[in-house]
């Protein structure tokens, strides 16, 4: 597993540039949300860590997974934001309704990145049990919401 034996949540601040005029956009499934919580508590976490402020920073939640589609196309549109990041936690089941919404975020999400000048950060997780997810949400593998803001940060320094 790609994550395995590496810790999510390492990251030098003083290599990045400093976040406090950066304007801050989740969108956060409430789906298996012990995970989603985790992933929203370290990425908020790190972009206070660098510098970014409470009051740049809106968060609104969607039902699921696939609603996040629909809910980051509304922060495009709707919300002045620099970046927008999408958080979910997907938990393969007995059937094939996993893959399927898989799939259709993943494309989503790469849509809007093609669409829209803002970028959109993918912090989704699809992992086949809840430990999985528990251990990249601030478990033993570190913050997968912690490495969304790193990468947030650094695609609004791209320009
Ligand atoms: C229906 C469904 C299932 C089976 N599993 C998940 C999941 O593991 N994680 C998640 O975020 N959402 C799941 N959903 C809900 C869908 O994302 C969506 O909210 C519904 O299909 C309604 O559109």
């Amino acid at each position: 597993m790609a994550t395995e034996n590496k810790n999510l949540s390492n990251y030098d601040k003083n290599a990045l540039p400093n976040a406090k005029d950066f304007r801050f956009g989740f969108v956060v499934s409430e789906w298996n949300d012990d995970v989603t919580e985790g992933l929203y508590k370290g990425a908020y976490d790190a972009l206070i860590d660098c510098g970014a402020i409470n009051e740049n920073i809106v968060r609104w939640n969607v039902p699921g997974s696939f609603e996040l589609i629909f809910g980051a196309k509304k922060m495009h549109e709707e919300v002045h934001v620099d970046v927008v990041i999408v958080i979910g936690s997907l938990i393969k089941g007995e059937t094939l309704h996993f893959e399927y919404i898989c799939e259709g975020v993943v494309q989503g999400i790469k849509e809007m990145n093609l669409m829209y000048q803002i970028p959109t950060i993918f912090c989704v997780l699809t992992d086949n049990n809840k430990q999985q997810s528990l251990d990249r949400s601030g478990g033993i593998y570190g913050n997968k919401g912690v490495e969304a803001a790193i990468s947030a940060i650094k695609m609004i320094a791209l320009g």
